[in-house]
């Protein structure tokens, strides 16, 4: 390596891909050669998680390297205000030339627009899958085509165009968002029987309230526009079911394929270049997403399927290829990208550099607990509650605090909050909370005790709901 070559950043982010439609990550039910090809020359996480699984907070995490209470963007409602320090501004104070392509879905005007790049080129807030209008510093632009093949395009004809400076792209995709329109090009593909996730048919015994109580069943909640045909009327209730997930999959892993193409393009254009080795390239969603787990698609609970993103990291001048079980977070990508490229963080900035991790030969772990927190409270379309909670290498606490507002609809304001604690090595899908099992209060108050500490470490405040854990004060 060059060690006076600052290397550049190509960083490829989806909306929503999850890592068990990744092939690399034993994906039973797609095949994605450009992504497994990417990790096959670098690191792939497998406890890469979201401090928020929901596209709006999780994006403002990877570029402030801050949780939600701290930048501010908790919701889908709350922007990123452009007076963050994030990675980019950072980059480009160093010399470094930065672009974005793609959804930025972190508001638009003045106060939101992207800031830091030298170029933007946006999907105005969830933008459109064909013929997208893109908003830029000079004003609306209108591409004609598919939204993935032009964000990936764009990226690429930026890319050729610049000089001896390093640089750093984002090209961060729609797809596969709802509601999952592929090109047609990829119209065949799936057309044979999709598998079903072991834990399709769950009916939420040995959960609490939460589970229940969300409406992302794919049985009874996806929509006439997510499904795009009407199920066949002979079908009775179970095997509507199964056609619906078969449905949402086709069109969800076809998206999957236009993304994983873009990968390709992103890749044989760095290695025609022979830049491949000197760049640092990167491959995330933010966040993962059900996919027919538990019967549900969508995302925002703090269970593995969503909380996890797959993540793959890949800079051959200094990576050696192999993967890792750490436990990392969204908040670490802008402390890595910074580090790699020789810049100091910007203060306040929470994450960890993953740097050493990847790089030396017995790294130590840079966190030993996760912290999760969903703040989006029953909305009236998933009805998921708002929890926050901790992650270990083996155990989960989740608290939902219900808000102090009951159900909606019902005129119960006094739902009282819950608890969910999951030993993921006896029951890794999570389908029985064992908070009350007497075999687990040491493990119950060990958990307690480490949430509580880690959201005073983090600057976050527990919910006036929560008692006060022994030992500690409020
Ligand atoms: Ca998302």
């Amino acid at each position: 390596m060059n060690p006076t070559r600052r290397p550049n950043i190509v960083f490829v982010l989806t909306d929503d891909h999850a890592a068990n439609a990744i092939g690399c990550y034993g994906s039973a039910v797609n095949a994605t050669p450009g992504i497994d090809a990417l990790a096959a020359t670098g690191v792939r996480f497998d406890r890469a998680l979201v401090e928020n699984a929901l596209c709006t907070p999780s994006r403002a995490a990877f570029l402030t390297g801050t949780y939600s209470h701290t930048s501010g963007v908790t919701t889908l409602a709350t922007h990123l205000t452009n007076d963050h320090e994030t990675f980019i501004t950072a980059l480009r104070a160093a010399g470094y030339r930065t672009a974005m392509f793609g959804k930025w879905h972190l508001g638009h005007g003045p106060a939101h627009d992207p800031a830091g790049f030298d170029h933007w080129e946006v999907l105005p807030d969830q933008g459109e899958y064909f013929d997208p209008e893109f908003y830029t510093p000079l004003g609306p632009v209108r591409h004609e085509g598919y939204v993935t093949d032009i964000i990936t395009d764009r990226a690429l004809a930026w890319m050729a165009a610049q000089g001896d400076e390093p640089y750093c792209v984002l090209v961060w995709h729609k797809a596969p968002h709802r509601p999952w329109l592929p090109h047609p090009r990829h119209a065949d593909l799936f057309t044979d029987p999709i598998p079903l996730p072991p834990t399709f048919d769950d009916d939420y015994d040995g959960r609490g309230t939460p589970a229940h109580h969300a409406t992302m069943r794919i049985a009874d909640y996806l929509t006439d526009i997510d499904l795009k045909q009407d199920p066949p009327a002979e079908l009775g209730y179970a095997d509507r079911a199964v056609w619906k997930y078969q449905r949402y999959m086709q069109d969800y892993l076809r998206c999957v394929a236009a993304v994983d193409e873009g990968v390709q393009a992103l890749t044989g254009f760095l290695r025609e270049r022979s830049q491949f080795d000197d760049t640092v390239t990167i491959y995330a969603s933010d966040q993962g997403f059900y996919l027919g787990e538990h019967g549900w698609f969508d995302k925002r609970f703090m269970y593995e399927e969503s909380l996890r993103m797959p993540l793959v990291l890949s800079y051959p001048a200094r990576v050696a290829a192999g993967s890792t079980d750490a436990l990392v977070s969204n908040v670490d990508i802008a402390q890595t990208l910074l580090d790699f490229a020789g810049v100091d963080a910007p203060e306040g900035m929470q994450g960890h550099s993953l740097v050493g991790l990847v790089t030396e030969p017995d790294p130590i772990p840079v966190r030993d607990a996760h912290y999760y927190r969903f703040y989006e409270h029953d909305d009236h379309m998933h009805h998921v509650w708002a929890h926050y909670g901790v992650r270990t290498d083996r155990y989960k606490l989740i608290y939902y605090y219900a808000d102090g507002m009951g159900l909606p609809n019902t005129g119960d304001t006094s739902y009282p909050p819950e608890w969910e604690l999951f030993d993921l090595e006896t029951d890794p899908y999570e389908l029985t909370s064992v908070h009350l099992d007497p075999a687990y209060a040491g493990i119950r108050r060990e958990l307690t005790l480490q949430l509580w500490d880690l959201q005073q470490e983090l600057g976050d405040s527990p919910h006036p709901r929560q008692p006060v854990p022994e030992g500690r004060t409020r």
